[in-house]
């Protein structure tokens, strides 16, 4: 079976960026991806044949730059990212319950899940959920900077993605461990920093974890908020 998702890594951040292609055309859309894979990500695309429709941003990274607005630029693609992220350049700008449709008859459903970030976006696709940096495998994203708040987290995990098919696969934004997917149905039962936690124990949990701010924070957040591009 064709592998799709298509998941790709960045070594330096950790991140996953996702291509998405609709089994009967030629439309891709890509998730997440990251300013020095541009060419890479460009190259998947034409030896698959792929027209790339949409570049959809989970979130306003902290720890890489974005490639969306180059993608933009070379593919004639539309960039979408989360309503409250704070990201003006981007012509779709997403709330809960939006619904991004593309090749023919895609559709990609918009989950609000605030938390690592006030703005955090989850997109559910065939069975397949991007969580961005709210929930990782065996994980979740950290809650201290940009609007983030450990109890909205835990809320976006435990209402709206655990309310997902248990087989719903888990495509996270980013993993340090070497791992690559996970289903509802694991995370619900195993995920290290929610099962088997009230709310009020993740809060304390997450509320002490003081991790260093990512190296890139103060460059990465204003590029991202201008879909990578230089500003001016
Ligand atoms: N050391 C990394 C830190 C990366 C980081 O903080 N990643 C965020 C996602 S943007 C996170 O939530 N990490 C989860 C964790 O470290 O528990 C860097 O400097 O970039
Ligand atoms: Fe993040």
């Amino acid at each position: 079976m064709q592998m799709n998702p298509i998941q790709l890594f960045d070594t330096v951040s950790s991140t996953y960026t996702y291509i998405l292609a609709a089994p009967d055309s030629d439309a891709a859309v890509i998730i997440d991806p990251v300013d020095h894979h541009c060419e890479r990500d460009l190259a998947h695309l034409a030896r698959l044949g792929l027209r790339l429709e949409y570049v959809l941003e989970t979130h306003v990274h902290a720890d890489h730059v974005t490639s969306a607005g180059r993608l933009r630029q070379l593919t004639g693609a539309h960039a979408a990212v989360p309503s409250g992220c704070g990201v003006p350049p981007a012509e779709v700008q997403l709330r809960d319950g939006d619904v991004i449709r593309f090749g023919n008859g895609e559709t990609i459903a918009v989950l609000h899940t605030p938390g690592h970030t006030a703005g955090s976006m989850s997109c559910v696709w065939r069975g397949n959920v991007f969580t961005g940096d709210t929930l990782l495998i065996d994980g979740c994203g950290r809650t201290d900077f940009q609007g983030g708040s450990a109890a909205a987290l835990y809320d976006s995990i435990t209402t709206k993605l655990f309310a997902l098919p248990d087989a719903t696969r888990v495509w996270p934004g980013h993993d340090y461990k070497g791992q690559a997917v996970s289903t509802i149905g694991w995370e619900k039962a195993h995920n290290a920093r929610i099962t088997g936690r009230s709310r009020d124990e993740f809060i304390v949990l997450m509320n002490g974890l003081n991790l260093p701010q990512p190296k890139l924070i103060d460059v990465a957040v204003p590029a991202n908020r201008n879909l990578g591009l230089p500003h001016g």
